[in-house]
């Protein structure tokens, strides 16, 4: 029998988190009395909370001590945080839930890998834990997407080659990441942003169980 590793990012993959991060940082930049925009937002998918914060600074021009950033940090993710709070199942992206069944039917490993280091509660809220063999969050990595070290760890911990992995990101820096790994890379958005990928999907409901027997077998 085949067994393949497959490792999900979590923000924009399995839930659609990317709407709160905003919202959150949107408030700062605004305190700080500059605009925040969607397109601003893009540049923050799959990047670590330190590094986001620094991304906003510099679209505002802003420098700041130490300090000041440590306070905003905190602010962003208490203001995240209660975003949070009423989250269930009903949050979880459209065409997830077949593809995760799926796995488990063929027998295959399924592993988290997200820059996020409020990964575990979210993936309890909306009750998807107990489909990960493996779990690998911001908690456990010093090196941010693109370096592959996120996925690297998830695959070892599956006992798998990078090779054997496959990675379903929605950020560049998550595909850029996947191939330094020497991964296989499917994106999930839009081929304007995500042409590095290998495989390229609009979500999770544009992908069927061939596509995925496909990847098992090769
Ligand atoms: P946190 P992913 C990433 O998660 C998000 O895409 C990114 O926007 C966020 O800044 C980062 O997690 C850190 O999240 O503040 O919760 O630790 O896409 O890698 O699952
Ligand atoms: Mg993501």
């Amino acid at each position: 029998m085949n067994t393949k590793a497959f490792i999900f990012d979590l923000d924009g993959v399995i839930v659609d988190t990317a709407k709160y991060h905003f919202l959150a940082w949107e408030k700062i930049a605004n305190e700080l009395g500059f605009e925040f925009t969607h397109e601003n937002n893009e540049l923050l998918k799959g990047v670590s909370r330190v590094r986001s914060l620094d991304i906003i600074l510099e679209i505002g021009k802003v420098t700041a001590s130490q300090e000041a950033k440590n306070r905003w940090l905190i602010q962003k993710n208490e203001d995240y945080l209660s975003y949070l709070v009423d989250m269930d199942e009903s949050e979880i992206l459209q065409g997830v839930m077949p593809i995760l069944n799926y796995l488990k039917e063929r027998n295959q490993l399924i592993a988290l890998g997200s820059a996020s280091k409020n990964a575990r509660p979210i993936l309890e809220k909306t009750g998807t834990l107990d489909f990960f063999d493996a779990i690998v969050d911001g908690n456990d990595v010093s090196n941010a997407k693109p370096d592959p070290e996120v996925f690297l760890l998830a695959a070892k911990l599956l006992n798998t080659k990078p090779e054997d992995s496959i990675v379903f990101e929605d950020s560049v820096a998550g595909v850029q990441a996947a191939n330094i790994g020497g991964m296989i890379s499917v994106g999930i958005g839009e081929a304007s942003t995500l042409h590095e990928a290998k495989y390229l999907f609009k979500d999770f409901t544009q992908m069927d169980k061939t596509f995925i027997d496909n990847l098992i077998n090769n």
